[in-house]
C-alpha cells in the first residue's frame, strides 16, 4: 500500500480504531493527516495547508479542495480541524475548510504566548493574544471527542511554545517534534524554541506504548528517497538519527544548536505565521478591500 495514500485500522488487521488517510502538500513538504471514527463517520484534519506563490501574493485552494471533495465524497463529518502548532513554513488552510464544511478549529493553548510575540514583532493590533479567532484551546491532558474516539493532547513544547500532539487510540499526530527516523527532529531555534524542551518532549513521546503509531508533519525526503510518515514509537526510539534511545540531552542539544545556526529561515516564514496566528486567515482587508502582510526589516 503506498503511504502517499491511505492507512487504516482496517487495512492494518486492527479492532476498530481510528482510520487514516494522509495527503502530503510538496511544496512545503507537509503531512496532512485525516482521522476518522469509523462507526460515526465524524473525523478531524490535522495540520491542512492553503497553496501560497510568495511573488505573486496569491493564494491557492487546490490542496484543500482536493481533501473537502473527498470528504465530501464520503459523506464525512468534519469535527475538528486541529492544528499541531503555529507553522511557520506554510499557510493554514483551516479556516478556508471550515467555510466549506464547518468544524471547530483547535489548537494548544500557548498559541497565547506565541500570539503575543508576534504581534509585538509584526506590529500588528490585529494579532489577538487571547487566542481568538481560534474556537477552542487545548491544555496538556485535555480530552475532546471525534465522533465516539476519544482524543487526548499532549504538550509539547520546544520547536515552539505551543506546540501539542494529538493521541487518538494507538496513533499520535506528532507535528513538529519528530519527524522521521533517517531525517530526526525539528528545529529549536524559533522564538519561544529549546532544544532541551523538545528532547523532553520526545521522551514524553517516547514513553506512548511501543506499537503507537506516530505520524509527522513533515517529511523532507533523505537522499531523495519517496515521502513516508508514519512510524512506530519503537523504531523511533530505536533507530532516530538524533535522538534515538541511545542520545543523551546534552549530546541532542548540542547537535541541535550546531545544526540550528546552519539553517535558512523557511520560505513562507512571514506570511505563514501572520495567517496562522489568525488561525488560518488573512489579515482584515484594508480600505480598498486588498489584505496585506508585513516583513519585518532587519528586526528578526
Ligand atoms: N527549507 C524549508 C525549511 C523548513 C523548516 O525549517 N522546517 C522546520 C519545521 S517548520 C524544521 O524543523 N526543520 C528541521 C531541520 O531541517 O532540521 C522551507 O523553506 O520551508
Ligand atoms: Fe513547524
Amino acid at each position: 500500500m503506498s503511504q502517499s495514500q491511505q492507512s487504516s485500522a482496517a487495512s492494518q488487521g486492527r479492532a476498530a480504531g481510528p482510520q487514516v488517510r494522509s495527503w502530503f502538500h510538496a511544496a512545503t513538504n507537509t503531512v496532512c493527516h485525516l482521522v476518522v471514527d469509523p462507526q460515526t463517520r465524524h473525523c478531524a484534519l490535522i495540520d491542512s495547508v492553503l497553496d501560497f506563490d510568495y511573488a505573486s501574493g496569491r493564494t491557492g485552494t487546490a490542496f484543500a479542495d482536493a481533501i473537502v471533495e473527498y470528504l465530501r465524497d464520503e459523506g464525512l463529518q468534519l469535527d475538528w480541524l486541529l492544528e499541531t502548532h503555529a507553522h511557520a513554513d506554510h499557510l493554514s488552510a483551516a479556516s478556508y475548510i471550515r467555510g466549506k464544511l464547518g468544524g471547530r478549529i483547535a489548537i494548544g493553548e500557548h498559541i497565547r504566548d506565541v500570539q503575543k510575540v508576534f504581534r509585538a514583532l509584526f506590529h500588528d493590533e490585529g494579532i489577538a493574544q487571547d487566542g481568538r479567532p481560534f474556537d477552542q484551546l487545548f491544555a496538556d491532558g485535555e480530552t475532546f471527542a471525534i465522533g465516539e474516539l476519544q482524543a487526548r493532547v499532549m504538550h509539547t513544547p520546544g520547536h515552539t511554545p505551543a506546540c501539542v500532539v494529538y493521541v487518538v487510540g494507538d496513533c499520535a499526530f506528532v507535528g513538529d517534534t519528530l519527524f522521521m527516523p533517517d531525517y530526526g527532529t525539528a528545529r529549536c531555534d524559533f522564538p519561544g524554541g529549546d532544544a532541551h524542551v523538545l528532547y523532553r518532549s520526545v521522551r514524553r513521546i517516547f514513553d506512548l506504548p511501543p506499537q503507537t503509531r506516530l505520524y509527522m508533519c513533515h517529511d523532507y525526503m533523505p537522499g531523495g528517497r519517496e515521502p513516508r510518515w508514519v512510524c512506530t514509537v519503537q523504531e523511533q526510539r530505536e533507530g532516530n538519527v538524533q535522538i534515538h534511545d541511545g542520545v543523551g540531552e546534552q549530546q541532542f542539544v548540542e547537535f541541535r544548536k550546531r545544526r540550528d545556526a546552519g539553517l535558512g529561515m523557511p520560505a513562507l516564514i512571514m506570511p505563514s505565521i501572520q495567517v496562522n496566528v489568525r488561525a488560518g486567515r488573512l489579515p482584515e482587508a484594508e480600505s480598498n478591500g486588498v489584505s496585506y502582510l508585513k516583513v519585518p526589516i532587519n528586526a528578526v
